[in-house]
């Protein structure tokens, strides 16, 4: 039996290119295989849950305007029927990954020990549901910013007692992730940050979120969970500002405090147009690194300046982001979430499957194409190009001597060097073939 919510909408299947049916994918064919492997397990497709479930249409300025048959959603019984709900989207996109906090699955408590029992609960609920899908947890993560608990941060809030509930509810989560199979953990701190420094102790809270990030990679060892603990930058928003900034700062954060081993990075795209980055900066900066973990794919309204968590709808943003990724070795245990909402004048069960449909063509679209650039090899040899002076045993040797040593060579053989193009429009032409 099925709740009906879908009702009229058949599974989504691979049609090709020329298809005009709204509803088919076009490009996203999962068995198609690319670069040696299929294309669902390049890009391991996630639904997230409080956007595509939880969220209920409000803005600055104005509240809701989706009603759902699984609102109000502070009753375990309608927690569940939006559990159902979920699963029929996803059997209908061909059961994709899903991601969750614990306040988008199930009804907030009056107090702790509330919030456990229902998150076990529900949790219990989901794992039944899953069985023999072939669909499966990419991550899941705590909800701490949205009670007013959050207001003044979790891990990094000047009073202990909310540290203390922090850290009893990651525990919560990472134990119901684990339960479920997740492949990963996350963390973002919407509210680990500040609204402003007259009130801020900046180094007591960076080092008690370094310790808090500590404590959660210590417990992940300690459950036996083989998943990744990921961080999610973004620069501000909800606080003006927030610790995990961008891909740079939290790679300096986990060094500092020991953890760029453990710990990987999820990042968005809209959170990287916030920092003044592109998607494929923030990228090359984590895969430079090692620290590539997943990714949440959306894209901001560019004029609106916040954001916007839109689906993607850019294909050659999107393939420099699989370029990269494709580069890097690809995803691991991380995926492609779709932290991303419909505008909240869509209204109809259909626009909820159009979006997922929408932004996993794009990607799909955006993969074939960087995958398709990996295989001319044409930025490649470009970039080998530039940099070939670099091969010469010269200027490798100048890499392992000093100041001085350099400056009698200067001298002695006369160097003076002759700028070469940078060739940038050629390489956007080139990329332009490919998108
Ligand atoms: C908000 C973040 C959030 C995280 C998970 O901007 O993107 O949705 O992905 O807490
Ligand atoms: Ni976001
Ligand atoms: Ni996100």
């Amino acid at each position: 039996m099925t709740t009906g919510f879908f009702d009229g909408i058949a599974p989504v299947r691979y049609e090709g290119p020329d298809s005009t049916n709204e509803l088919a994918y076009k490009h996203y064919n999962p068995d198609e295989v690319i670069l040696g492997k299929r294309m669902e397990d390049h890009l391991r497709f996630a639904v997230a849950w409080w956007h595509s479930f939880a969220w209920e249409g409000g803005d600055p300025f104005g509240g809701q305007t989706f009603i759902r048959p699984w609102h109000p959603q502070d009753d375990m019984g309608r927690a569940k029927l939006k559990a159902d709900v979920a699963f029929e989207l996803f059997e209908i996109l061909g059961q994709p990954f899903y991601c969750w906090h614990d306040a988008d699955i199930r009804p907030e408590q009056a107090d702790f020990a509330g919030n456990l029992k229902t998150l076990e609960e529900i949790t219990d609920y989901m794992g039944e549901k899953a069985e023999g899908t072939g669909t499966g947890c990419l991550w899941g993560t705590a909800n701490m910013f949205s009670h007013r608990r959050w207001m003044s941060g979790a891990s990094t809030n000047p009073d202990p007692e909310v540290f203390a509930w922090a850290a009893a509810t990651v525990k919560g989560c990472m134990d119901a992730t684990h339960k479920l199979g997740g492949q990963n953990y996350v963390l973002w701190g919407g509210r680990e940050g500040y609204e402003t420094l007259l009130n801020t102790d900046l180094n007591q809270e960076l080092d008690h979120m370094g310790r808090f990030l500590n404590m959660v990679v210590d417990y992940k060892h300690k459950i036996g969970f083989k998943g990744t603990i990921l961080v999610e930058p973004k620069p501000q928003e909800p606080s003006k500002h927030q610790y995990d900034y961008d891909a740079a700062t939290c790679i300096g954060f986990l060094r500092k405090y020991g953890l760029e081993n453990e710990v990987k990075l999820n990042l968005e795209q809209g959170h990287a147009i916030l920092a003044g980055h592109s998607f494929e900066h923030e990228i090359a900066v984590a895969a430079a690194e090692g620290m590539l973990g997943s990714i949440d794919m959306n894209r901001n309204d560019y004029q609106s300046g916040w954001d916007t968590d839109q689906f993607p709808n850019n294909v050659p943003e999107v393939a420099l982001a699989y370029y990269h990724i494709l580069k890097a070795g690809g995803l691991g245990t991380g995926g492609t979430n779709f932290d991303a909402k419909l505008r909240r004048q869509s209204l109809d069960a259909v626009d909820l499957v159009a979006g997922h449909v929408g932004g996993m063509d794009i990607c799909a679209r955006g993969l074939k194409a960087a995958a398709a650039m990996i295989e001319d090899g044409g930025l490649e040899d470009a970039l080998k190009a530039r940099y070939a002076g670099w091969e010469t045993p010269e200027a490798q040797a100048m890499l392992g001597s000093d100041l001085a040593t350099i400056q009698a060579r200067v001298l002695s053989e006369g160097i003076k060097p002759e700028p070469r193009s940078g060739r940038q429009e050629r390489l956007e032409n080139y990329v332009n073939r490919f998108v």
